[in-house]
């Protein structure tokens, strides 16, 4: 180990299958300011900081990193970016359970409601005496309805309709893809749904601007559930061509805004979504002022606690950058 090797001290959660790396301490300083600010220097200065953190040799295309930054209000637990093996998230819901329970584990939070400061907004925490934790998202809300897709696979185009919804990233919700929702089918699932996205890309559909660029960098497909205590099943896949094992809760969210919007689901009402893996999230409601607000719940464990070393001399420093 040389003199100028960086640590940084993380802690590995999963949650309901879909691993998370919360950064605990050794980060380079962002200035401070608002969490949507302190994103931006994280993006455009400390790129390799990411990649070194969640990418090979390191780390995996599953990764997603929680970097646990400063709040601008002192009543907020935390503020906390998220990023990939491709580029910073602006909310992740599975990532936020995995921050709870890394938090508990701290001892940085007990029982009760916490604040988690993200780039696009607040999210609650709930943890519970017994160690539940829910999460409430930020507002959530679909942008655009039943829109047509025509996308190109293995040289013939096929014809598939969704909805363009927040929650907290965007997401392109389909039903009718007519695919096998399985692990035996993962790898024609990610080819579908890759080439809806690059679709949608080529053919400018996007979400509003103001939200995380507008860009659709989410794309989920629905199907019949198969445990008896869900409703349905989901395959997500992620901006880096990675699935969530997870049922992911901001793509739970979107799908949860979509169904209020369509008179499916009542405010406070159950919705019981099953991951590719058969894990499942359990997503509620509330809506104050017309917003949508979802509460997601599931379960995080923590699996490692460990201390990465960067060191100058090692050529993969920044990981395996692709
Ligand atoms: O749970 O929101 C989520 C999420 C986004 C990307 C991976 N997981």
């Amino acid at each position: 180990m040389s003199s100028s090797t960086q640590r940084v001290r993380v802690i590995d959660s999963h949650t309901e299958g879909e691993p998370t790396r919360v950064v605990v301490e050794g980060g380079p300083d962002l200035g401070g300011g608002s969490v949507a600010e302190q994103a931006r220097v994280f993006r455009e200065r400390f790129d390799a900081f990411r990649s070194a953190v969640v990418c090979e040799p390191r780390g995996h295309d599953a990764l997603v990193g929680a970097w646990i930054v400063p709040p601008a209000k002192r009543t907020s637990a935390c503020g906390v970016i998220f990023f990939n093996n491709v580029g910073l998230l602006n909310a992740c819901g599975h990532g936020t359970i995995g921050l709870a329970a890394t938090l508990a584990h701290l001892g940085r939070i007990g029982a009760g409601r916490h604040v988690v400061e993200t780039p696009v907004g607040d999210v609650a925490i709930e943890l519970g005496v017994d160690g539940s934790i829910a999460i409430e998202n930020v507002a959530s809300f679909r942008h655009a309805k039943g829109v047509t897709v025509d996308f190109e696979l293995e040289g013939r185009t096929l014809r598939v309709h969704g909805d363009v919804a927040w929650g907290g990233n965007w997401f392109f919700l389909v039903d009718d893809h007519g695919e096998e929702l399985t692990l035996a089918n993962l790898e024609r699932l990610t080819n579908v749904a890759w080439a809806i996205r690059a679709a949608l890309e080529r053919s400018g559909i996007a979400g509003a601007r103001e939200l995380g660029g507008g860009v659709i960098d989410h794309v989920e497909l629905f199907g019949k559930p198969h445990r008896a205590d869900c409703d349905s099943r989901n395959f997500v896949l992620c901006p880096g061509k990675a699935y969530d094992r997870s049922p992911c809760g901001t793509g739970t969210s979107a799908k949860v805004a979509c169904l209020v919007a369509d008179g499916k689901l009542a405010p406070g009402a159950e919705w019981r979504q099953e991951s590719i893996l058969g894990s499942r999230f359990v997503a509620r409601a509330r809506v104050e002022d017309g917003r949508v607000l979802p509460t997601i719940s599931g379960s995080a464990f923590v699996t490692a606690e460990s201390t990465l070393l960067f060191d100058a001399r090692d050529p993969f420093r920044a990981g395996i950058r692709p």
